[in-house]
């Protein structure tokens, strides 16, 4: 390629995309006779061969228990294990190791929240505030949590554009025992200011909870300058496989809080009597690990590393900028969320007048195109809006500005199928 060329293409672009696409053998098979065109990364991301080989790596050659063999292969699996930690650690800029605990997914991070720190802490007429921004997994386990401790669960309201409103924000707040929100909103792209909202929080001695599941794979996030409590995301969401997610805890609130699951691996002593638990942060890691997920996980990390998350987020900052730009110029369509792409994250919803969301995406499936509809686990944000569902495209490292004008001429097609 000429300097020229690639000096364009990185205006353009900012990142060599099609160089990224050869990186992720799912690219080069094509999808009904035509290359695969996937804007769906918000439900789960592709994988690049680095992370397939590093999973065939350790079942091949090293397969084994952690935290228990002294023999060779079992303590590289623990040392492989153990070195991702570290890696989450520096990727979100936690103080300590110890404060990065492993689980499933997101979800089971933010339950294991709710049910272990919210069970012993939370009591009677507490006040718990999310937003109607929440995705299913960040609203279900808080109304579990408030019906059986009899707390009060408060929503924070939307501005017409979908930003959250901060003067109900700031009034909710006040008292609160737990506030919990999401860093970016997976149907609307909202990028909450995190910070600002956990200092509110905070001054009112709230415990504060993040998620993260929409963020960490698109942006730089520093939680010890955030400053809150807890923040989950899930790893498939950022190259990583499924099957593993990350809780990373204050050590103080990991600390004061019982076991989420109990068994095997949590434990330091167990005698008739009863049980001692392990240190952190494997005293919320019961049971054997997703070890072989954990360690192509660490893979994942260092692709996105060598990318560089700055360069993450100005690529998608572009190709939103052009998604609302060249759909918002479609006849018939309506867009939601921010106007501005620097206040949201890569992902655009949409309606198409008198066409249903699932029939504008089989018209686009037809074409190779991948996306979401539906109602996006976030029943309450489509209510908030008075729609039953809506048309979402996500983007990631390895989507391009031709594939956001392939997506408007998928829409134009579905608009003379099917609308008036
Ligand atoms: N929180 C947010 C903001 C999410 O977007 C998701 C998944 C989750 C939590 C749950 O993540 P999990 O890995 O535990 O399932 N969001 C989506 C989505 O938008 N489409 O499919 C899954």
């Amino acid at each position: 390629m000429s300097s020229n060329r690639m000096e364009n293409e990185m205006e353009t672009q900012f990142l060599d995309v099609d160089r990224i696409k050869a990186d992720f053998p799912i690219f080069s098979r094509a999808t009904k006779g035509k290359p695969l065109i996937y804007l769906d990364t918000a439900a789960t991301s592709q994988k690049p061969l680095v992370v397939l080989k590093s999973l065939e790596e350790f079942y091949s050659s090293y397969n084994s228990n952690i935290h228990r063999g002294v023999y060779q292969i079992a303590e590289k699996a623990t040392a492989e294990f153990e070195a991702v930690r570290e890696k989450v650690r520096g990727f979100i800029s936690a103080p300590s190791s110890e404060e990065v605990v492993f689980t499933k997914n997101a979800t089971e991070a933010l339950n294991l929240v709710a049910q272990s720190w919210g069970r012993s802490f939370v009591a009677k007429e507490d006040k718990i505030v999310i937003t109607l921004l929440e995705h299913h997994s960040n609203i279900v386990p808080w109304q579990q949590l408030a019906e059986e401790k009899q707390a009060r669960l408060e929503f924070v309201a939307l501005d017409a554009e979908g930003n959250l409103d901060m003067e109900d924000y700031r009034e909710k707040v006040v008292g609160a025992k737990v506030v919990s929100f999401t860093h970016v909103s997976n149907v609307l792209g909202t990028l909450n200011p995190v910070k600002e909202m956990t200092k509110m929080a905070k001054k009112e001695g709230a415990l504060v909870v993040i998620d993260g599941a929409q963020a960490v794979p698109h942006m730089p996030v520093d939680v010890s300058d955030i400053g809150c409590d807890f923040y989950a995301f899930s790893a498939h969401k950022m190259l990583g496989p499924t099957g593993v997610g990350v809780l990373y805890g204050r050590h103080k609130r990991l600390e004061e809080m019982p076991p989420f699951l109990t068994g095997g691996d949590m434990i330091s002593e167990v005698h008739i009597s009863g049980a001692k638990w392990n240190e952190l942060p494997w005293k919320f890691e019961a049971g054997t690990s997703n070890i072989a997920d954990v360690i192509a996980f660490g893979a994942a990390i260092d692709y996105l590393s060598s990318i560089g998350m700055s360069a993450v987020r100005r690529h998608e900052i572009r190709l939103t900028a052009l998604a609302l730009d060249v759909l918002g110029r479609e006849e018939g369509v309506t867009l939601y969320g921010p106007k501005s792409p620097e206040r949201r994250g890569g992902v655009v919803p949409f309606n198409l007048k008198d066409v249903h969301p699932h029939d504008v995406a089989a018209v686009l499936d037809g074409m190779g195109i991948a996306v979401r509809s539906g109602y996006h686990c976030a029943q309450p944000l489509h209510d908030w809006f008075g729609i039953p569902s809506s048309v979402r495209a996500s983007f990631y490292i390895y989507n391009k500005e031709s594939e956001i004008y392939a997506l408007a001429e998928g829409v134009r097609k579905a608009g003379k199928a099917f609308g008036n």
